[in-house]
């Protein structure tokens, strides 16, 4: 008999998700991804001026945030033909490296290491040999023995007080954590420097959008003028103070982040053959370094890998019609049946609430069972995300990423197999962020580059005015957001947006079965997975959280549903 367990609200992600997994002699035979909260932001744009909708979509997400700016500017300007000048691209690239930059380290932090590390169990580590581990693997100032002996100080007041506050409600002392205490006294003090290290690298976008989250952006460039004469323009100090920011965010990247995976790693070489999935990777490929309609230039290669095969990688065909979605299982209707899948140019969001009234017990997931809708390429699944740019790299042959994912093998003395895991996707998102550190500071010396060149062109503003455009027109603004591919689609007729849709990365991984029963990223990776305490199921939020989950993202008012963490049926 199988067991299905609930698992609502998975918690430490972006929203409302829940997941149903079916238990069998301790493994995990089938599983359901349901998103439990509804948006209506493609709705809300339509009639708007295609100038100001940048402004409406990043809102989509505060996590996020910028990427849905920069989709929609994309989608405009090539709808329209616009090609912005290099210091807007250059700073656009910036601004979008330091989202990773923060992204990647909170999503480790404060999101997914606990699923790895035992808060309490770092009170039984010594705080010398602490010090000792942490000067073996990194040059990082702060790992004096009286520093670790001082958070854990801090960390006994916490539990001794009854009151775990941030770390109340983890699974401390679950028989799958095996990390010694040192590890764990390391891992907790890096979580707490990396709360006060993310507040800092955000500033890199108040300095160039004016504030975070949801900085300014422009169609045509960007609104942030060069002025190194005027105090309050984008002048000489500021521009330092962003090198300074980006220097600092790669030194943490490079001398805690990374080597705290690889540490972690090391003690979960198991989770290199957990989580596998069907093996379908895509990215549409990120960070041009000259001009968005030139895929040849772009830092991360875009393609696609099928049934994990690496040596060849076949075209995304960004503006062709490969892309659906389909609504079969989602709480949408389509206008001719919900059968067929729709390119996002021909999208439709009407919502139409079918589930269950809360309280429930379980999804009923022979019918429509998720408020996401269900993309897929050609009629496949795709997992996207850190992984998948960076095996599409590899399939590429990009020796940038081939040499920083061998590297990181190597390390960890384990076979490429290992990739296509859950530790695989963590491991990823690390190795990525080091990649994505070096690239923001060459994109700062190339802007900087221009300015001293006397180019100080910030925006192409020649087809600002809609009298310049055609009746009609349609564009795809593409880029690759922290959690993976993104895309945004939009209609313009008579200067207004007749139709806009946003895939998101959460869509493609999150969703529900498409019509041929075909399970998406979340649902096939969680098949096979063991879980040794069903009442306590941290495998499944190991492998959930390894994808970084983000709902207000995938499904752009809230339902009540009922409070269970989690529950155990026979059915
Ligand atoms: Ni809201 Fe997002 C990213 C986008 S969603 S976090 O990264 O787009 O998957
Ligand atoms: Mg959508």
């Amino acid at each position: 008999m199988a067991n299905r367990i609930v698992v609502d609200p998975i918690t430490r992600i972006e929203g409302h998700l829940r997941i149903e997994a079916e238990i069998k002699d301790g493994v995990i035979v089938d599983a359901f991804s349901s998103s439990t909260m509804v948006r209506g932001i493609e709705q809300i744009v339509k009639g708007r001026d295609p100038r100001d909708v940048w402004a409406f979509v990043q809102r989509t997400c505060g996590v996020c945030t910028t990427v849905h700016a920069l989709s929609s500017v994309r989608a405009v300007e090539d709808a329209l033909g616009i090609a912005v000048p290099q210091n807007a691209e250059m700073v656009r690239n910036i601004m979008e490296g330091a989202l990773y930059m923060h992204d990647h380290v909170v999503h480790f932090y404060h999101l997914h290491a606990l699923d790895w590390v035992d808060v309490v169990n770092c009170l039984k580590a010594d705080p010398k040999k602490t010090s000792e581990l942490a000067q073996s693997i990194s040059k990082w100032p702060k790992s004096s023995p009286g520093y670790f002996s001082d958070i854990q100080k801090r960390i006994r007041k916490f539990v001794e007080s009854g009151q775990l506050g941030i770390f109340a409600n983890g699974y401390w002392g679950h028989k799958e954590m095996k990390l010694p205490a040192e590890v764990n006294l390391l891992a907790v003090a890096h979580y707490l420097e990396a709360l006060e290290w993310q507040k800092e690298i955000v500033k890199v976008h108040t300095i160039f959008g004016g504030k975070n989250p949801h900085p300014n952006y422009l169609v045509g460039g960007m609104a942030c003028a060069i002025n190194t004469e005027n105090p309050g323009g984008l002048n000489a100090e500021r521009l330092s103070y962003v090198k300074k920011l980006l220097q600092e965010g790669k030194d943490f990247i490079d001398q805690v982040y990374v080597p705290d995976v690889l540490a972690i790693a090391s003690f979960y070489k198991d989770w290199g053959a957990i989580g596998k999935g069907f093996g379908n990777y895509m990215s549409y490929g990120d960070f041009p370094t000259n001009g968005y309609a030139d895929l040849s230039n772009f830092k991360f290669p875009s393609g696609i890998i099928l049934d994990r095969d690496l040596t060849k990688v076949h075209d995304v065909d960004h503006r062709g019609d490969s892309i659906e979605e389909f609504v079969n299982n989602s709480w949408y209707n389509y206008s001719d049946g919900d059968e067929k899948g729709k390119h996002p140019w021909d999208g439709e969001t009407n919502i139409k609430y079918s589930g269950p009234k809360p309280p429930y017990t379980h999804l009923n997931v022979e019918e429509k069972y998720s408020f996401i809708k269900t993309p897929r390429w050609k009629g496949l699944p795709m997992e996207v995300g850190p992984l998948a740019r960076l095996l599409v790299g590899y399939g590429r042959g990009n020796k940038e990423i081939k040499g920083v994912v061998d590297g990181a093998l190597s390390h960890l003395n384990v076979p490429v197999d290992a990739l296509y895991s859950t530790l695989g996707r963590t491991a990823a998102r690390a190795i990525e962020s080091q990649l994505v550190a070096d690239w923001t500071l060459e994109f700062f010396d190339t802007l900087m580059n221009n300015i001293k060149n006397g180019d100080e062109r910030m925006a192409n503003m020649d087809k600002w005015e809609p009298s310049t455009w055609p009746k009609e027109a349609k564009g795809v603004g593409f880029m690759e957001a922290p959690r993976g591919a993104l895309g945004h689609w939009i209609k313009i007729k008579d200067g207004k947006t007749e139709n806009y849709q946003q895939v998101v990365p959460s869509t493609w991984n999150a969703s529900p079965r498409d019509p041929k029963g075909q399970r998406s990223a979340y649902e096939s990776t969680l098949i096979g997975t063991p879980v040794a305490d069903p009442e306590l199921p941290l495998e499944i939020i190991r492998t959930i959280h390894s994808f970084d989950p983000c709902i207000a993202c995938a499904v752009h008012l809230y339902d009540e549903h009922g409070k269970h963490i989690s529950q155990v049926q026979n059915i």
